[in-house]
């Protein structure tokens, strides 16, 4: 297995994504972007959607779901709880109980957006029409307005958080599928620019969008 050590723990992150001929990039991919900007040096294992490797994987895993990350030879999984865990261990977590309380609250908040967009991805809940011109800009409106409640380049003021790794994902999902769904938040659409022009994130994101990962939203009728 590959490792990645912290403060002489020895972790290893594995998403469940598929690099060319699968789909979607996973929820790993929260994880992916914690490591890469935080210059932590890590192996990333992937594996394609429909192999016999990712059947078997899977079994091995208490849910049968990725993301993982092994610390101390034990597995841990679900992506939330991995990521407040890296966001405590490198102080990226708030500064106080008030402001993490405020993280995990945005962060659900967030969750809660991705869900009904892969309902509409996977389960057909909602047409095209209703989630690109109701769910999403409504939900993203209301997400907008508790974003400025502490005004800053992130969710909290100037310090980035475990957090805002989420917050960027499901906005640069949402702009591949809709390219004027931010138009209408500038606030989010400042913030999803500003987290791609991080450093240690633009080759990654840009070689991402290269290899056109999100075949889902091709076929849902992306106007990318
Ligand atoms: N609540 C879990 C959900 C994880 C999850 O659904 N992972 C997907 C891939 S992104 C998975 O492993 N699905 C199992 C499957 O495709 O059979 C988390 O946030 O980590």
């Amino acid at each position: 297995m590959p490792c990645l050590k912290i403060d002489g723990k020895e972790y290893v992150q594995a998403g469940a994504i598929m690099r060319h001929l699968g789909k979607v990039y996973g929820f790993g991919e929260y994880i992916r972007l914690f490591f890469l900007d935080n210059d932590i040096k890590f192996e990333d294992i992937r594996y394609d959607f429909n192999s016999k490797e990712w059947e078997d994987k899977k079994k091995t895993m208490i849910f049968g779901q990725m993301p993982c990350l092994k610390m101390d030879g034990k597995d841990y999984v679900q992506a939330g709880a991995i990521m407040r865990h890296l966001g405590k261990v490198h102080n990226l977590n708030g500064s106080n109980e008030d402001e993490s309380f405020f993280l995990d609250m945005f962060n659900e908040c967030v969750r809660d957006l991705r869900l009904k967009f892969a309902f509409f991805i996977y389960k057909d809940t909602e047409t095209h029409d209703q989630i690109v011109n109701k769910t999403l800009p409504e939900f993203l409106g209301k997400l907008e307005k508790l974003f400025k409640e502490h005004p800053g380049d992130f969710i909290i003021g100037n310090k980035i958080s475990y957090a805002d790794y989420f917050l960027f994902e499901e906005l640069d999902v949402y702009h591949t599928f809709d390219k004027t769904i931010l138009d209408k938040f500038p606030d989010f659409k400042e913030f999803w620019e500003r987290m791609w022009n991080r450093p240690h994130l633009k080759a990654y994101l840009e070689q991402r969008k290269k290899d056109k990962v999100w075949t889902h939203l091709v076929e849902k009728g992306s106007n990318y």
